[in-house]
């Protein structure tokens, strides 16, 4: 007994260790999918590590807000983060590519462009003192709408709600005025009045009642957006070996079991709209022709300002199938 004890011990020795804390700050609701999902990852790291690793999971912009994350965990101010990689477009731009309306389709395009800008961006988070642990999407983005849209030209004049400069890109593209609004107040922007269309997924029109203003979803799935979980690299180069360990493998399973949520909610987040009487339609083909001809032009333009790590990704994206 007392061999089997000194067994366990020694077994444990290496991670047996004073306990290291983590902040992990995200802009998104503790509800939200890709937040139980985190606190899931933090568990399974505490677990695995017996206990040496901890980690607080701080949603809904309390420690910093969504956009200023990054730079939080790149100067050390908190150990991990999570954000959507489209705000990061001005750094790196290749983060962008998910946010390229109509280029991905699928989940398995999806699936497609992470690896192909994983190594990409992995190696300017280096570059920042940073590493990225997984990255999850969001379900297709839709376009909801107060009133009906039959066209293009039914933007004129209107307020749309972005979230990132990609959206604010497409707004001035419809004649539309971009409203920034983060999605945590999405609900009362509606309420206030402020808005009269939006182009995100169904899961996150439900997580905002939109209902109650919102009358049309249109499932156009213009792009699928990611959020990254990234950790600073000298608290990560701080743990003791088997715990670098136990996170990356908690990581990997965080990003299998993220995909599969993603999926899931989707569906049924679009059966949740239809039973709160929103009007589920496709695009007329005259906004469908519009609208592909918007993202041509859009995938244009960031391919000019992105440059040659863009073809790295597309060309491989479009022509190895
Ligand atoms: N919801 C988030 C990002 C993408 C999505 O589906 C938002 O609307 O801000």
């Amino acid at each position: 007994m007392k061999t089997l004890l000194l067994l366990a011990t020694l077994a444990l020795a290496p991670l047996v260790q004073a306990q290291t804390q983590w902040k992990l700050a995200t802009g998104y609701r503790a509800e939200s999918f890709h937040t139980r999902n985190i606190v899931q990852f933090a568990q399974e790291v505490e677990k695995a590590s017996a206990g040496s690793l901890r980690i607080e999971v701080h949603p809904n912009n309390t420690l910093f807000k969504l956009a200023d994350i990054p730079g939080a965990v790149e100067g050390g101010k908190v150990q991990a983060g999570e954000t959507i990689m489209t705000s990061l477009v001005r750094e790196p731009p290749i983060a962008g590519a998910d946010s390229v309306p109509f280029v991905v389709r699928t989940f398995a395009d999806a699936r497609r462009i992470w690896d192909l800008q994983r190594p990409l961006i992995e190696a300017n988070f280096a570059s920042r003192g940073m590493k990225i642990l997984y990255s999850v999407p969001w379900p297709p983005q839709g376009l909801f709408s107060i009133a009906p849209v039959r066209s293009a030209a039914d933007f004129k004049g209107t307020r749309m709600r972005t979230y990132n400069p990609a959206t604010v890109r497409i707004a001035e593209l419809l004649n539309a005025t971009p409203v920034d609004v983060p999605m945590v107040e999405v609900n009362k922007a509606l309420s206030a009045g402020r808005l009269d269309s939006m182009i995100t997924s169904a899961l996150t029109g439900v997580e905002n009642q939109v209902w109650g203003q919102i009358k049309h979803y249109y499932p156009i799935n213009a792009w699928f957006p990611k959020n990254i979980v990234f950790v600073n690299q000298q608290a990560f180069d701080g743990l003791a070996p088997a715990v670098r360990q136990a996170v990356l493998k908690a990581a990997a399973d965080a990003e299998a079991r993220g995909w599969a949520m993603s999926e899931t909610v989707l569906d049924e987040s679009v059966a949740e709209l239809q039973r709160k009487g929103i009007k589920v339609d496709r695009a007329t083909a005259e906004l469908d022709t519009e609208l592909k001809r918007l993202g041509e032009r859009f995938s244009r333009e960031w391919v000019q300002s992105v440059g040659n790590d863009a073809n790295k990704i597309f060309i491989p994206f479009y022509f190895q199938r």
